[in-house]
């Protein structure tokens, strides 16, 4: 058995004997209750499933198994060289909860590398689909494919013990991981650089290989903005749309492939993770109409009221859970600080944030009036020639698989059953309200 699947054998083994002793005891504790508002209102704060990769604290924003995204820059190792984490290692961390050593993660990336191959049939469906398919359509429609190549659906229907289901899900997950970056350079490559593909650095690490692959050539500088980007991205506990997306599909015994592309479709709206390629198209729209690269506060204020009072979002601002700026946001702003202070495309989303809080809490109805994760991305991809916008979102999506898959592992070692919770009608709601008078 690998080291990385020991440790997790070891340490969910012994966590799923806490959790039933854990349950045995304690099983009818009151941990929330659920109000009429969040019933209607997307179920904002209702505790209802456990998540072990990560935790989000509505101020602090999150922590990946304790640890907060400064801390990860600090102590996660890092390429020979580079200042950025290597994602390899918070994958590691989320998967056993220990920051591992140099070796253990280079470990990891040889994995990644030689788990990489993508099948034929995968670049064939790709291939047959209009030029103009959403890349976000194509990484879902090329994760089912590879749905050929899962060993939990093939143990499956060999008739396996439901204590090992987490031993094919491990490897659903690291197969699936390591192949994300060649599948997402290959719909990159042929949406917008007419199929010129490149092959794949076998020296390299998983976000920079991902960074080569890409074909953006702008020094080592954009490998570590991958790696950082790839690292913030990951996870966000689990309630949020593409989390619990890949949790509820997983829970009815799906394999990793189908449940990744279940998330990977809620990603894909815009109050989600589309949020990051909506947020620079509304900034160069804001550019272009106001005829400027460099504009004003004053001018920017003016461009955020229109675009309210024409009721649409700012996007790129507001949270479900958080209410403070997003900790990922703060970590692209320093990043951008370190190496391209001066890049104008980063100073327009600078005075953007000066400007857009103060307005919207202005408003009295945001809860949330501060950045989240996306506000930032967009302008550093810009800035290093990954222009076109409509790609963002995969770039979150491959970060994302690493989360998600981690808690599918865990979900399936802690034999996790089918999710199904409980609707009711207005109807029921407005009989409850009169006998409850
Ligand atoms: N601009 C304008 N109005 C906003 C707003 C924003 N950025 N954020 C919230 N509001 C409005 C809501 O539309 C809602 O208005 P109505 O009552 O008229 O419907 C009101 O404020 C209350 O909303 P809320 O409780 O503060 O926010 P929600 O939890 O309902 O929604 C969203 C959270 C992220 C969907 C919301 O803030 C939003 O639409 N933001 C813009 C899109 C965006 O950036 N999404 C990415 C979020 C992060 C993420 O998941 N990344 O992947």
């Amino acid at each position: 058995m690998d080291p990385l699947k020991q440790k997790f054998q070891e340490k969910s083994t012994t966590l799923q004997k806490e959790v039933k002793a854990l349950l045995k005891e304690h099983g009818s504790k009151i941990v929330g209750e659920v109000s009429l508002s969040q019933v209607f209102g997307g179920m904002r704060g209702v505790k209802s499933m456990v998540w072990e990769t990560s935790q989000l604290d509505a101020n602090e924003g999150i922590r990946f198994r304790g640890y907060t995204i400064p801390q990860l820059r600090e102590l996660l190792p890092k390429a020979p060289g580079g200042k950025e984490p290597l994602p390899e290692g918070l994958f590691w961390l989320m998967l056993i909860g220990e920051i591992p050593t140099q070796e253990q993660v280079q470990w990891v990336t040889d994995q990644w590398m030689r788990r990489g191959v993508v099948p034929e049939h995968t670049f064939k469906v790709l291939d047959a689909l209009s030029p103009d398919t959403h890349p976000m359509t194509q990484l879902s429609i090329a994760i089912v494919s590879m749905q050929t190549t899962s060993e939990f659906s093939r143990r499956y229907s060999e008739g396996i013990n439901k204590y090992e289901y987490w031993d094919p899900t491990y490897e659903d997950a690291m197969n699936l991981i390591a192949r994300l970056p060649r599948i997402a350079a290959y719909i990159y490559r042929r949406s917008y650089h007419n199929s010129t593909h490149i092959p794949p650095d076998i020296t390299l690490d998983w976000g920079a290989n991902y960074a080569h692959m890409l074909g953006i050539n702008s020094s080592d500088d954009f490998k570590s903005l991958m790696r950082l980007y790839l690292t913030i991205h990951a996870d966000h506990e689990g309630g949020n749309a593409s989390a619990h997306s890949v949790h509820l599909t997983g829970s009815t015994l799906s394999d990793a492939y189908l449940a990744l592309a279940s998330g990977m479709n809620a990603l894909a709206g815009p109050l989600h993770g589309l949020a990051n390629q909506e947020v620079i198209k509304w900034v160069f729209r804001m550019l272009d109409t106001l005829e400027t690269r460099n504009p004003t506060k004053e001018q920017i204020t003016q461009y955020v009221n229109k675009t309210l009072a024409s009721g649409k979002v700012i996007p790129g601002y507001g949270h479900a859970v958080l209410r403070q700026p997003d900790p990922r946001f703060t970590a692209q702003r320093s990043f951008a600080q370190e190496y391209i202070p001066n890049a104008e495309i980063v100073q327009v989303v600078w005075k953007i944030f000066d400007v857009v809080p103060p307005i919207l809490q202005g408003l009295g109805k945001v809860k949330n009036p501060w950045p989240n994760v996306d506000a930032h991305s967009g302008a550093l991809l810009v800035h290093y020639g990954l222009k076109e916008y409509s790609y963002y979102t995969v770039l979150f999506g491959v970060s994302r698989a690493m989360g998600v898959l981690a808690q599918l592992c865990w979900s399936r070692a802690l034999g996790f059953p089918l999710e199904r919770p409980k609707s009711v009608t207005s109807e029921w709601v407005k009989n409850y309200l009169k006998e409850n008078a």
